[in-house]
């Protein structure tokens, strides 16, 4: 059976068929990723009205696509104190938002009742407010740090208030460029066991892949299927995040860039591969709100939101810094031919514009 006789027959691809679809033209592929889409959603885009907030930036890993910590490249270390978190928190609702994403670097400095009374001190004050947060790769750092299984952080986060896991940390999963790009975090079986445990407590969580570096096609391939098997098992996952990798100021050296097609591709194939994912985010911060909007007809089904303040993507290059203002990323949608859907966290629907 070839690739396409395999597309039409809806059977469940496989780790060739997933290499079979990259060969195939953007088109015929992209056909089959919006039809996949389309019968799910119709044309609606997914947003959320959310802010991002990265507390510190010491790190105690070193990843070598990271511009974000404060090393040689980024001489810039700071740690938030509760209340200035707060305050960031205070503006934002004020501006509507329904969701705080919180990520941090690995800072062996300020105490594991730092990162968690953030969660509490959050929820106290906005007992409304959805707290994404705590990656895997954060969830291993503090185990290790303060001798705590990862189940006694995860039971601690869930007493703490965090309401879902972001997808972050999980860069790539193949062994040989996991090591060559972030050794000493996360190992990628730690990840993939973290968000288990994290599911088998009833919460949901993000997968991401970060791409467009030292990884060869059939190191995603591999990556969707590792958590498709997850999936299987405890179908906690909500969206699936390719991030395109960005090159300023950080210690990999990538030499081409990869190509908008590549990019597409990888989304629709996405889309595809991981047939028991419900949504597929094209996060607008690292593959510009551009091609995020062309994505949509490329399998994606959903943008992030409109972030407000971003650190990680901004620091290696992308233009997410100031976030996105709201009316903007709404005519946005709308002029490339989709509905704007608010959602909250957990993909409810909040409103249709
Ligand atoms: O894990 C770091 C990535 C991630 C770079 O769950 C980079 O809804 C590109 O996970 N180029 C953190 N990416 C952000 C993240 C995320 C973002 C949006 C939504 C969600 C979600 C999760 O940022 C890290 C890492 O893979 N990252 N450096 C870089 N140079």
């Amino acid at each position: 059976m070839d690739i396409i006789e395999k597309l039409e027959s809806g059977k469940r691809l496989s780790y060739e068929d997933g290499l079979a679809l990259y060969e195939l033209d953007l088109f015929t592929l992209a056909s089959f990723a919006n039809k996949k889409k389309e019968s799910l959603y119709g044309k609606k885009a997914f947003f959320n009205v959310n802010r991002h907030i990265n507390p510190t930036n010491i790190c105690k890993d070193i990843c070598k696509f990271c511009a974000f910590s404060s090393n040689r490249k980024n001489p810039n270390p700071y740690t938030m104190t509760h209340e200035e978190i707060l305050s960031a928190v205070e503006k934002s609702y004020k501006n509507d938002i329904k969701e705080v994403h919180i990520v941090s670097a690995h800072n062996p400095a300020t105490g594991l009742q730092w990162y968690l009374e953030i969660f509490s001190k959050i929820k106290e004050k906005f007992p409304s407010l959805h707290v994404k947060a705590l990656t895997a790769a954060e969830i291993h750092f503090l185990s290790t740090e303060y001798n705590l299984s990862h189940e006694q952080i995860i039971d601690k986060m869930v007493e703490y208030g965090v309401d879902s896991m972001p997808g972050g940390g999980a860069e790539i999963f193949d062994e040989e460029v996991r090591a060559y790009i972030c050794k000493g975090k996360v190992s990628s079986q730690e990840w993939l066991d973290i968000h288990a445990l994290w599911h088998s407590k009833g919460k949901m969580s993000n997968a991401t892949m970060l791409f467009g570096h030292v990884e060869k096609r059939k190191d995603r391939i591999d990556h969707m299927l590792r958590l498709r098997d997850v999936q299987d098992k405890t179908n906690g996952f909500n969206a699936f995040i390719p991030l395109v990798y960005q090159r300023d100021n950080n210690y990999l050296k990538v030499e081409d860039f990869l190509s908008s097609t590549e990019i597409l591709k990888t989304y629709a194939i996405s889309r595809l591969m991981l047939d028991n994912i419900p949504h597929i985010k094209a996060y607008w911060a690292t593959s510009t709100i551009n091609l995020a909007l062309i994505a949509l007809e490329f399998g994606a089904d959903d943008l992030d939101g409109t972030i407000e303040k971003e650190a990680i993507q901004s620091a290696a290059g992308a233009k997410s810094a100031t976030g996105m203002n709201i009316k903007d990323f709404l005519d946005l949608i709308t002029t490339s031919g989709f509905t704007p859907v608010e959602r909250d966290s957990l993909y409810n629907e909040l409103k249709r514009y």
